[in-house]
């Protein structure tokens, strides 16, 4: 370990001799091993504090600041309000970029401007009229530090050194609640039990000048503060996901320049970002192609060849092959080569080495995929369940949540979580009525507790395909509705997948039985409790809401505390459509073995149908019409493979083609689909669109070089990549002469590993190397649930593509969703079955 100590503290000396940070021709600041971003990415408010927005700093190749922002907080949390970016400009004259910030809340503007200096950017505020009274002593400039960045290391501030905190213990104080700037629309995360005040985190130290990490090269920054003095703070005694925080105070009664910091973080001269190779860590089937795609720093020369190592039974490596790199060229930041070895096909364990590069082992076997999903189907789905105890093994995941299920959300009502209620309930129910029968089935959408009908009817739907065409009949969870109890790990003589196809459907029966249609979802009314960590039991009292008692007050029964979920409940034709879709589906599978609720199932598919043919066609517009014609697609094939009623295939055939002219990403699936239960025409008609279908996948080749759609705006792309696979697996099904298994494998190889930023399978527990840090609802405690289908990669403006692996909050990277999950489960054991094949 010393060499590398003294490695470290020769290049940390050597910061003095850096290169300068340049504005780059993508308009962000950019030296060797630093990239400084001024609002390339800004607030969108749509989950307000993302951490993706401001001025961020990308350090040795890890984005370690982000918000950099005139705040109003010393620790701002999700849902503090952020500025809005009024105007951004590049001035390449100067090398700067000035951007205005508001918060129109405050009528409150304010310019900031970064230019190089030094080794590092100068930082300047600017105000045209003084802070307004309200927020003296409240607005200042702040930037906020990957906690994970700065773990196990130490900070100098004016020469006094502290350790960063590995948990927040930092100090608090009490404020009265008249001084706290509002929340996005008058929300609070904090629950201050009816007594008026709030917290507000102290600094762990202050001074003009403070020195992160000096003691490591890859981290060390350095900030000076001409006039105000400098603060840090520990954003997580307030919020889990907050980060630590360097802010001065704008001063009162000033304008002009009113802030200057020097901002230097440490460049490593000639760094070089290490090159990563992705590959597939299950492995690969010995006739399937074999491309690992190694991603390259831009200043790194390619070389010539990388090798494949067997990995034998006494240990020792030996070459089985050693083959060319070829070039594919730049994608984003990086460079890109690509690695063949499909011509190694013996079953064993290999790694590959590219230069002094060793990659983990991976399987080269027929079976690679035979387990694939049972993480997913075992785990992950089970301690999804709600209004159930959930126990595995010696561990309770939670106990029986939501028993106070569900209240009439009010009208008018724009909730936190995107929900939203028009004028009226669309029910016949009063705003705040109790809506009874909703604590039944369902599954926790995501790391929040809230259930999503939408994501429920695309679950429903892959789980029935997955039990139709792949017969999983699997059973290693013990599920029983009569006393809401489930174990892990044990069977109950029930096929697991049936269950949960019965759990899901269940909620939504109670949904269109107990309200009249589904509903958009049944979420908590309380920002302080939405943000919910762990057990889901607690995130209510359980106990249903008594107008008669005080709040926190109980009579065993009720309770006077407002906590119980809200319904949404406005209707909406692409909702009734895909829980039609959805219920027809279930109706199938659940025929024999729970009779009554496949009936149910049946009888509200029909009728959501019926209501929804008497409506005229034309309220719906743009994207929702879109939608609507694809819901009503799959609920028409979905009803016909049901009932074999001719008024469902005639209007699904109605509808394809025209459907396919205007976007084959969305109609091509449905289409594939109905293939079994149309006539030979059909397929015939089918195979011109099959064959632009792989035109267009072909052309992802060009696009990317992982020859996979790629969309990572906001939210990882993983899910359009699974469905783009479970397509193929459909048009090889069916047209085996145009679409080629190699289409199928290429996604999963992708959620496999063979993907940017680093080569962990994307679901967790699978794969020798898989993602241990996820947005759960046990995120908190930096760790996972197996089996869980991750969102995959974000992509910061304008070419940084990023999937922490140490930090799980950003929910664009790491949410686990049920309706990739779903999916997911069908396209694994889809790939398995085509082997067996
Ligand atoms: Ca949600
Ligand atoms: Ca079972
Ligand atoms: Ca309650």
């Amino acid at each position: 370990m010393k060499p590398i100590f003294t490695v470290t503290w020769l290049l940390a000396s050597a910061l003095a001799f850096g290169q300068k940070l340049q504005l780059n021709d993508s308009s962000y600041f950019e030296t060797r091993g630093v990239n400084i971003f001024v609002f390339n990415n800004q607030y969108n408010g749509m989950f307000f504090d993302e951490k993706t927005a401001g001025i961020e700093l990308i350090q040795h190749g890890v984005r370690t600041a982000t918000g950099g922002a005139v705040r109003l907080q010393n620790t701002p949390e999700q849902w503090d309000l952020v500025p809005a970016l009024v105007d951004r400009k590049v001035d390449r004259q100067k090398h700067s970029v000035e951007v205005m910030l508001k918060y129109d809340e405050f009528a409150f503007t304010s310019r900031i401007t970064v230019m190089p200096k030094d080794n590092g950017v100068e930082i300047s505020v600017y105000l045209d009229k003084p802070v307004p009274a309200k927020l003296e002593g409240k607005a200042g400039f702040n930037l906020e530090f990957l906690p994970t960045a700065y773990f196990e290391k130490s900070y100098l501030v004016d020469g006094k050194a502290g350790n960063f905190p590995l948990y927040p213990a930092g100090s608090t104080m009490i404020e009265k609640a008249d001084q706290k700037i509002p929340q996005f629309a008058g929300y609070t995360t904090f629950d201050d039990r009816g007594r008026g005040e709030f917290i507000i985190p102290q600094p762990l130290a202050t001074g003009k000048t403070i020195v992160l990490a000096p003691e490591d090269a890859e981290r060390l920054v350095t900030i000076q503060s001409a006039d105000a003095p400098l603060m840090l703070f520990d954003g997580r005694n307030l919020a889990q996901n907050g980060w630590f925080i360097v802010r001065s105070l704008l001063p009162a009664g000033k304008t002009g320049k009113v802030l200057t910091w020097y901002l230097e973080p440490n460049a490593i001269p000639n760094w070089k970002r290490a090159p990563m190779i992705a590959f597939s860590q299950v492995g690969y089937q010995p006739a399937q192609e074999k491309m690992a795609v190694i991603e390259l720093d831009k200043n790194d020369a390619p070389l010539q060849s990388a090798s494949l190592f067997q990995i034998t039974g006494n240990g020792t490596p030996v070459e089985k092959l050693k083959g060319e790199i070829k070039p594919w060229g730049q994608y984003l930041r990086y460079n890109y080569v690509q690695f063949d070895f499909s011509a190694v096909k013996e079953p064993g364990l290999y790694f590959i080495q590219y230069g002094d590069h060793k990659t983990n082992v991976f399987t080269i076997g027929q079976d690679i995929y035979k387990d694939s999903w049972h993480p997913t189907l075992d785990v992950w789905f089970p301690v999804q369940m709600d209004h159930m105890q959930v126990n595995e093994a010696y561990r309770i995941w939670h106990g029986v949540p939501f028993l106070d299920d569900a209240l009439q959300a009010p009208v008018n009502h724009q909730h936190f979580d995107g929900y939203r209620m028009g004028p009226v309930t669309d029910t016949k129910y009063k705003s705040y009525e109790r809506i009874p029968g909703l604590a039944v089935g369902g599954w926790f959408d995501a790391g929040d507790f809230d259930i999503q009908t939408g994501s429920h009817c695309s679950a429903i739907l892959s789980f029935v395909d997955a039990w139709e065409k792949l017969k999983i009949t699997r059973d290693e969870t013990f599920i029983d509705q009569a006393t809401r109890y489930v174990d892990i790990h044990r069977p109950d003589g029930k096929p697991d997948l049936l269950q949960q196809i019965e759990h899901g459907s269940l909620n939504l029966v109670a949904q269109v039985k107990n309200i009249g249609h589904p509903v958009r979802g049944i979420v908590v009314p309380n920002l302080h409790q939405y943000h919910h960590l762990g057990d889901a039991s607690t995130e209510t009292d359980n106990l249903p809401y008594n107008p008669a008692l005080k709040p926190y007050q109980s009579d065993g029964r009720t309770s006077g505390t407002k906590d119980d979920r809200w319904a949404f409940t406005n209707r909406n034709s692409f909702l009734d459509y895909h829980t039609a879709a959805a219920l027809a589906a279930a109706h199938r599978a659940l025929k024999g073995y729970n009779d009554t609720l496949s009936q149910q199932c049946l009888l509200y598919a029909r009728q959501l149908w019926n209501e929804n043919a008497r409506q005229p066609a034309g309220s719906d517009t743009g994207f929702m019409a879109a939608f609507r014609r694809n819901t009503e697609m799959a609920a028409a094939l979905q009803l016909f493979i049901a009932t074999k009623e001719a008024q469902y295939a005639t209007r699904f055939k109605e509808m394809i083609f025209p459907t396919l002219d205007r976007s084959l990403q969305f109609g091509m699936t449905v289409a594939l689909q109905a293939i079994p239960y149309m006539d030979k025409d059909y397929q015939n008609r089918l195979r011109d669109y099959v064959v632009k279908f792989r035109t267009m996948s072909d052309d992802y080749n060009k696009q990317n070089p992982y020859g996979v759609p790629m969309t990572a705006r906001g939210w990882g792309g993983n899910s359009a990549i699974i469905n783009w696979a479970i397509t193929n697996y459909y048009a090889h099904n069916y047209f085996p002469d145009i679409i080629g298994t190699e289409y199928v494998y290429k996604g999963l190889n992708y959620i496999f590993g063979c993907h940017p930023y680093h080569n962990l399978s994307f679901v967790s527990a699978v794969g020798t190397r898989s993602k241990k840090v996820t947005y759960g609802n046990n995120r908190a405690d930096f760790s996972y649930i197996a089996g869980g289908v991750v969102p995959g990669l974000l992509v910061l403006h304008p070419d940084f593509p990023e999937n922490k692996e140490d930090w799980p909050f950003l929910w664009g990277e790491n949410e686990v969703v049920i309706d990739i999950c779903a999916s997911y489960i069908f396209l694994s054991a889809a790939v398995n079955d085509l082997n067996n094949k």
